[in-house]
């Protein structure tokens, strides 16, 4: 897994970025077909914790395979992940948020495990007005590029910051970039706290599902799961 995947800029089309999707797959194409989402030319990048507590975990993980979707690490494949490298014996005793995956064929569960190993810790777009990166849930030191040289040699302090950080009170910005965006985080409406973008608003839990526009920093939402 390369920690750290670069994008170039995307001359052609729009790139979006969603907030955690958990499972709610009819709500991300809700979403996409409310921005009127080109296959040929936008690209979908995801703030990571694709799966659990929505119904369908499954399908959002089918459309990582496509060629216009991107996720980093959340930290809920990061836990599958570890139940998976620890060779767990009954993964159910781990969470119950498994349950979808338990259900399906045991070949499909390493698949599915592998999948989400190879997802990267950060994601770093080219856009005309900068950089903008996407990490699931912090950046510790505030720094980008010491963080992600950080990520790049497996620094437990910044790993952990990228999968678990809870966002902070104050307003901050992460120097070096034109935009951080992150999830795990609920927050009501997508929320600037200097560059950085809070995206979870708690699709699966009664809120929405949200996606920022790169090209224009517009912001789109559908209803999520009640
Ligand atoms: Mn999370």
């Amino acid at each position: 897994m390369a920690a750290v995947l670069s994008f170039g800029i995307n001359r052609d089309g729009r790139d979006f970025v969603v907030g955690d999707v958990h499972g709610c797959f009819d709500r991300l194409q809700a979403l996409l077909a409310k921005v009127g989402f080109d296959y040929g030319h936008d690209r979908l990048f995801c703030v990571g914790d694709l799966i659990d507590h929505g119904p369908l975990s499954h399908e959002v993980l089918d459309w990582l395979g496509e060629p216009w979707m991107f996720s980093v690490r959340g930290n809920h494949e990061q836990q599958l992940v570890e139940a998976f490298t620890r060779n767990e014996a009954d993964w159910g005793l781990l969470s119950e948020h498994f349950a979808w995956l338990l259900g399906r064929p045991v070949h499909q569960q390493f698949e599915f495990a592998l999948q989400l190993a190879a997802l990267p810790l950060a994601i770093e777009i080219s856009t005309a007005a900068g950089v903008a990166a996407i990490v699931h849930s912090g950046c510790v030191g505030g720094d980008w590029w010491t963080f992600r040289e950080a990520l790049r040699r497996g620094d437990a302090a910044a790993v952990r910051s990228a999968l678990y950080q809870r966002a902070p009170q104050r307003a901050a910005s992460v120097a070096g970039l034109q935009a951080l965006l992150v999830g795990h985080t609920p927050v009501k409406r997508v929320r600037h706290l200097g560059n950085i973008w809070y995206l979870d608003t708690a699709a699966a839990k009664g809120g929405q599902l949200s996606a920022a526009c790169l090209a224009d920093g517009s912001v789109h939402s559908v209803p999520g799961r009640h």
